[in-house]
């Protein structure tokens, strides 16, 4: 997709309002620095749009970033953070269970897990409860530059065993650094949005 118009259109907190949207929503679900705002800015083609950060816990908010007037992207908080409050922290999960059970135009939530790591327990819980609720997913395994080549295929392998992901569900690499990857991970998106329009 030609990237021509960005705008970051809303900002909820964990008190906001959820926006009652018309445009079709992606949704980037992970824990905690797994680089969800880094894949958000590859596949924008933008080096620092969505605000990243070593430290995790930068994303405190449901941002919902709007694509060419077609679509938004809405980067979610970090689960699993531990240094945030148990009380903020359960205020942040209410709110986002709250938009992923809500939205109406949400069509694909993105799961992110570490190429490095085997998925933690909130993975899994994350993983089962989006399959639960019966909402299109696929599984984006970032860092793959952290990793050689060859153990790509086996890491992708575990974690789809780990998540007990069905066969028809993909597990994508990717790397902010080299970009691999990305061209798959949109071809899903714009899957995603067609499935829709042709019901
Ligand atoms: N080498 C490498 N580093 C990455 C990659 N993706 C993210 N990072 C780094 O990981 C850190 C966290 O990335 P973010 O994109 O801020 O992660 P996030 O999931 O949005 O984190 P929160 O907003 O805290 O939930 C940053 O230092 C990124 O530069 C990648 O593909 N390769
Ligand atoms: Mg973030």
């Amino acid at each position: 997709m030609v990237i021509k118009d960005l705008q970051l259109e809303t900002v909820v907190g964990v008190t906001g309002k959820l926006p009652v949207n018309t445009l079709p929503e992606i949704a980037f679900a992970g824990r905690s620095n797994v680089g969800k705002s880094s894949l958000i800015n590859g596949l924008l083609g933008r080096k620092s749009f969505a605000r990243t950060s070593s430290q995790p816990g930068k994303t405190q908010t449901l941002n919902f970033y709007k694509v060419n007037n077609e679509l938004y992207f809405t980067d979610l908080p970090g689960y699993g953070y531990a240094r945030v409050s148990m009380t903020l922290r359960q205020k942040w999960g209410k709110v986002i269970e709250k938009y992923l059970k809500t939205s109406k135009q949400l069509r694909c939530i993105i799961q992110l897990v570490d190429i490095r790591h085997e998925p933690t327990k909130d993975d899994v819980a994350m993983f089962e409860w989006i399959n639960a609720m019966g909402l299109k997913t696929f599984v984006v395994a970032t860092k793959a530059d952290k990793i050689s080549r060859g153990a790509v295929k086996q890491q992708c392998d575990m974690i789809r065993k780990c998540l007990k992901a069905k066969a028809d569900v993909k597990i994508i690499p990717f790397s902010s650094v080299t970009k691999q990857g990305a061209e798959d991970i949109w071809k899903e998106i714009t899957e995603s949005l067609a499935a829709e329009a042709a019901e």
